[in-house]
């Protein structure tokens, strides 16, 4: 008789070898799907493009535990290309989701598969480094438990329940869109979040003078951040209810433990919470010495883990996330019962942060510390702005204030900042090896919106190369007027912070104007790895550099390198568009321009309706020069023409312009060179000199920003030509404007601008 064996049964012993073996090598591999696809929000009401990973945003939370091997495949279902970066996380440098730098980019509708050892733990994110989507969606947690074994296990810290937080914004501006008026100087953000700080709201605040100083040093009024967010979400939502952890009531006396990661594009958050003090156990992924405070600020893309406690039934606490500007907020309520609110942080007092900025400003556009040795946010600078510590605004203030750099002498709010972390354990570099010494100052043009290192963009430098087995201290010292989360892939760094063995690992370094920060990490695994401001837009208009260890194999997913590198370039090089248009009574004028880092292609044109009948277009193609990038040479080509009537044609013939030379203001087809260069005041000078000879130097100012939303403008030259104009901001791409002008004459009209 046959008897027949199933054939499963002959794999039998080979499963129980497999498992023998995953359990010798306790490589448990942890698999996530992840489907990448394009959907709609309705986060303020309006229906807007987003993109969430397997129907949601935030992305899934993935979990680990130190040990697994990680194995991410993600299906790209968007009609556009895709990247994920496992930010924080140590791996192989091809495992990293930089398109064109440690892959190509994901094409649409095909999977990649992330594959990678946990060798670490600790709250860590992810995002999409494609693009702006980081911004539409694409964050989620990463977190990584420590094993059982972990000698590092710390009671009172990883034994408590355990809630994982990723914050973000949301805004129904296109992130392109956001981006592209950045660098357009379009302050209708600052009109949203009432931050314009014109001369008429100056005044009314006794700080004329003030507002004075600031437009002779050449600054446009700036704020602690420069987008409007509509929402601020915590996992998605902006307000959520916390009653309940893994199924167990959260009750009074309750300890939990929120890791919490920004994944916000552009906003720090103030954490605050309504039910007493917050215990900061770690930062970035890594353990910290508990630390107890008030209030802390979380930089852009970077982690806390903090302990919060229930203090009484019956209440739900707010943990309450506002944006460094106080416009907007989240809450988290924590536990079951009444609300008990934390009360919001009370609007920036503007002209007081104008005021500290002017002072801090040298006419050359260079910062002057004063002699202060700033580092480490221990001197937070925007307190002179925080009604809550320095009383709240008062017209008229003394300016011999002797507390006036030392605000935090008031408070008796205890703010974290990164002298108060410490490792639990030591955190010392190999001794024997050799220390490479890199220096780097954060710069920035905030009139153009252009970020850069050393006053280069990424695609204006050469890949730094590194050594393996080298200790790399990196020195930043931020010069610019803007806090910049630096942020080091594949590798988390010592931050020299006075605590000596025992400096805090981190992976991000936030960098107040005028500090200087030293950070330092042994170079331990080959690749190329970005090192950058992670602002998302200060990131994509290059504010970056890469490290790159020599020696090192090709990339096999770099197939390309040559192509790799000048799609990594293009972001930075991008030219942005604007374009405005007055439609008014006399004529029609506007411009369009397209500008990038250093370039500038303008071109503007004037038609005139009534006794004016003519055009006139002037084009200009120019190249800003300097760190401040107040000069600009350039090459222009001026066309006008005016039908003139008979007996205009006698005098017009003969009328000279303020140099004796025949005026071709009516009649021109004229090369021509010149300069521009922005006087104090940020009045433009320009002097420009045509083929024939004629030469022309003219005065101009734009947008003076007179109350919230009135602009004035003016402009005289030495072609005996002026104009003064007005115009009312009704949205971002619509004013009402009234001019008047030499050949126009007056004229209203409705002025359209995108
Ligand atoms: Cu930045």
């Amino acid at each position: 008789m046959n008897i027949k064996i199933p054939l499963y049964n002959k794999f039998i012993p080979l499963l129980i070898f497999l498992y023998a073996t995953t359990q010798i090598w306790a490589q448990k591999i942890v698999r996530y799907d992840l489907y990448v696809k394009d959907t709609l929000v309705q986060f303020t009401g309006e229906i807007k493009k987003a993109i969430a990973v397997n129907g949601q945003i935030p992305m899934p939370t993935l979990t680990f535990t130190e040990g697994d091997t990680a194995e991410i495949h993600v299906h790209n279902e968007l009609k556009e290309d895709t990247s994920l970066h496992w930010h924080g996380v140590f791996l192989p440098n091809k495992e990293d989701g930089v398109p064109y730098l440690t892959q190509m980019p994901i094409k649409p509708n095909t999977t990649h598969v992330y594959r990678f050892p946990i060798i670490q733990n600790g709250t860590h994110w992810y995002h999409s480094h494609s693009g702006l989507q980081e911004q539409i969606g694409m964050y989620g947690n990463f977190i990584i438990n420590k094993k059982e074994t972990d000698p590092t296990l710390r009671k009172g810290v990883d034994d408590l329940p355990t809630v994982p937080i990723i914050l973000s914004e949301w805004t129904d501006i296109k992130p392109e869109n956001i981006h592209r008026m950045l660098h357009n100087a379009n302050d209708f953000a600052a009109l949203k979040k009432n931050s314009v700080q014109s001369y008429s709201e100056a005044i009314q605040a006794g700080h004329f003078k003030t507002k004075l100083k600031n437009e002779w040093k050449r600054m446009l009024a700036m704020d602690v951040s420069d987008v409007y967010y509509d929402k601020i979400l915590i996992n998605g939502k902006g307000s959520a209810d916390l009653k309940t952890i893994n199924g167990q009531e959260v009750k009074a006396g309750d300890k939990i433990r929120l890791r919490i990661s920004n994944g916000a594009s552009s906003a720090y958050f103030w954490l605050t919470y309504a039910g007493g003090k917050i215990t900061v156990v770690a930062s970035d992924g890594n353990d910290v010495e508990p630390v107890e405070v008030d209030r802390l600020l979380i930089a852009v893309s970077e982690t806390y883990d903090i302990i919060v406690t229930v203090p009484e039934d019956f209440t739900s606490y707010e943990f309450l996330v506002s944006t460094e500007d106080r416009t907007n907020s989240a809450s988290l309520y924590i536990g079951n019962g009444i609300k008990q609110l934390k009360s919001p942080l009370p609007r920036l007092k503007y002209f007081e942060g104008m005021k500290m900025m002017n002072d801090m400003m040298k006419m050359n556009g260079e910062l002057d510390d004063m002699g202060m040795q700033m580092s480490l946010n221990k001197m937070d600078m925007n307190v002179v702005m925080y009604p809550e510590i320095t009383g709240p605004a008062k017209p008229k203030q003394s300016n011999n204030d002797p507390n006036k750099y030392n605000p935090n002498a008031l408070a008796d709010i205890t703010t974290l900042n990164y002298a108060m972390l410490k490792s639990p354990q030591k955190t010392t570099l190999p001794k024997d090896s050799a220390v490479r010494e890199l220096k780097f100052e954060l710069s920035g043009n905030m009139n153009r919106y252009v970020w850069s290192m050393d006053n280069k963009v990424i695609s204006e430098t050469d890949k730094i190369l590194i050594k393996k087995g080298e200790n790399i201290r990196v020195i930043l010292y931020n010069g610019s007027m803007m806090r910049h989360p630096m942020h080091l892939h594949g590798h988390d760094f010592r931050l020299i912070n006075g605590h000596g063995e025992y400096a805090p690992l981190k992976n991000v370094v936030d960098i107040m104007p005028m500090e200087t920060d030293t950070i330092e990490f042994n170079a331990n695994v080959k690749g190329d790895w970005f090192f950058h401001c992670h602002i998302l837009y200060h990131m994509m208009s290059g504010m970056g550099r890469i490290f790159s260890y020599e020696n090192q194999d090709p990339n096999p997913l770099i197939p390309n390198p040559l192509l790799a590198k000048r799609k990594l370039f293009a972001d930075d090089r991008r030219f942005h568009f604007m374009v405005e248009n007055d439609f008014a009574t006399n004529g029609n004028d506007g411009m369009a321009m397209l500008q990038n880092t250093r370039w500038s292609i303008g071109t503007e044109w004037r038609l005139g309706y009534n006794d004016h009948h003519g055009y006139e277009t002037e084009t200009h193609i120019g190249r800003y020069i300097g760190k401040m990038q107040w000069i600009m040479p350039f090459i222009g080509f001026d066309w006008r023409y005016k039908k003139m009537e008979m007996d205009e044609m006698g005098n017009s013939d003969g009328e000279k312009n303020l140099f004796g030379q025949i005026n071709t203001k009516e009649n021109r087809k004229q090369f021509s060179v010149g300069l521009a260069y922005t006087l104090p005041m940020l009045v433009i000078l320009q002097g420009e000199i045509y083929h024939d000879g004629n030469i022309r130097v003219q005065l101009m100012r734009e947008d003076i920003p007179i109350s919230k939303r009135i602009k004035g403008s003016f402009m005289v030259n030495t072609d005996k030509e002026y104009m003064a104009g007005l115009r009312y901001i009704v949205n971002k791409n619509i004013g009402i404007t009234t001019h008047y002008d030499s050949d126009m004459k007056l004229g209203f009209g409705l002025f359209l601008s995108y």
